[in-house]
């Protein structure tokens, strides 16, 4: 077997999607999800001028060799653009090796762990009583597991709170939005939000929390201690975790659990937080970190050190990616939970897939492969906008992290 092209789909039903299609000489072919938010085009230059050419040829059977060949192969190593393209080919390539075996993907990894994956929403509100009322949505749908997620009274616009309260959307059109950002009105407000969360619905159900990589070392350690009496299932991203010695400074202090890793794309990201078991919960995912293949060894590390994995699941990431991970997360033994941003109904239209969702948790559905396609004549009636995440400044104006 022979693949004789590959392609690259941007479309943007509501939001940009860049997807790899791979075909062989047999017919058979796989879709991969390589979107990486607000440097989309950045990885079609990627696939389609340094990555493509070489895969002509090539058997798409001997996945191991071709991941090999496009990392060690380019010299220049890791990186989100990089590592993102090579995700996408990679997971493109286990949907033709699923197709070709007539077995759904988890039963390559290794078979089913489990029935149905846990999943967390993102409940969101300008204010702790509106946050309140959408994680009782939530609850209402059937969710184990919410994030909630309140606007802070002096900042004017946060991380994660968004008017449409089903389809969260960080990217907006155009450039970047300008946040203005506050440590301290945040710290003193976020404990309120889970004082009262508990007090209303009790430890019932999972509640975890983002701080979007915005505090030092010191701060995340008194935020972890603070929400220590409301249980968290977790605190994500309390740093910018390219420091991973952080880390030990948070974690003599709280017993929190922490969960970090949306933007990582390797496993040298994550040897030292594991190693030192400075983390509960791994966040990468398929797409950004390199594919299944690698992706896979990751989850693997991890186990060794009781690091159960949490993928990244936004908006941002194609139901591709969603398909795919739900397979991984239905094999992978140290499985956490999986987020579930839900994608618009025109989004699930150009992606048609077979997983579903049911009393809080998803299932991977049992075509052959990941389970997910691209309406190609659909995705082209949504051409490229260019957007972008939004930066933050500090209220005296200096940039900081968003
Ligand atoms: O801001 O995926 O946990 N989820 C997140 C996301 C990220 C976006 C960035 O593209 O932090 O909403
Ligand atoms: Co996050």
């Amino acid at each position: 077997m022979k693949i004789i092209n590959c392609k690259v789909i941007v479309t943007c039903p509501g939001r940009n999607f860049v997807t790899v299609k791979i075909e062989t000489d047999e017919g058979v072919y796989g879709i991969g999800d390589a979107t990486l938010n607000g440097r989309e085009l950045a990885v079609v230059s990627y696939l389609e001028d340094h990555l493509f050419p070489c895969l002509i040829g090539r058997d798409p059977q001997q996945i191991e060799d071709i991941w090999q060949y496009m990392y060690r192969g380019a010299y220049w190593r890791r990186g989100p653009v990089t590592m993102a393209a090579i995700g996408g080919i990679d997971i493109a390539l286990w949907d033709i090796k699923g197709k070709i075996a007539g077995l759904p993907l988890y039963e390559l990894l290794g078979g089913r762990s489990r029935d149905g994956v846990m999943v967390y929403g993102h409940a969101n509100g300008v204010d702790i009583e509106e946050t309140v009322d959408e994680v009782a949505k939530y609850i209402d749908l059937g969710y184990k597991a919410i994030r909630a997620q309140s606007g802070v009274p002096g900042i004017p616009s946060i991380y994660g709170v968004t008017e449409d309260k089903m389809f969260y959307e960080p990217a907006d059109e155009g450039l970047p939005a300008e946040n203005v950002w506050s440590t301290e009105k945040y710290m003193n407000h976020t404990p309120k939000l889970f004082e009262k969360l508990r007090e209303k619905f009790g430890f019932e159900h999972h509640l975890l929390h983002d701080a979007h990589h915005r505090l030092t070392p010191i701060q995340a350690a008194r935020l972890g201690k603070d929400l220590e009496p409301y249980r968290l299932f977790w605190l994500e991203d309390v740093v910018p975790a390219e420091n991973q010695e952080n880390f030990r400074w948070i974690r003599q202090h709280t017993t929190t659990p922490l969960a970090v890793g949306e933007v990582f794309n390797s496993i040298h990201d994550c040897q030292q937080l594991f190693s030192e078991q400075l983390i509960d919960y791994i966040r990468a995912t398929v797409v950004h970190a390199g594919g299944i293949t690698h992706f896979r060894r990751i989850a693997n590390l991890a186990d060794l050190y009781n690091v159960r994995t949490g993928c990244h699941g936004p908006t941002d990431l194609s139901p591709v990616c969603m398909g795919a991970a739900l397979h991984f997360d239905t094999w992978v033994p140290n499985f956490g939970i999986q987020e579930y941003m839900r994608h618009t109904e025109q989004t699930d239209e150009v992606f048609p897939h077979d997983y579903s969702f049911k009393d809080g948790y998803l299932y991977a559905g049992s075509a052959p492969g990941h389970g997910v396609d691209i309406d190609e004549k659909l995705a082209a009636r949504y051409p490229y906008k260019r957007a972008y995440l939004p930066v933050n400044r500090l209220e005296d104006g200096t940039l900081y992290n968003w």
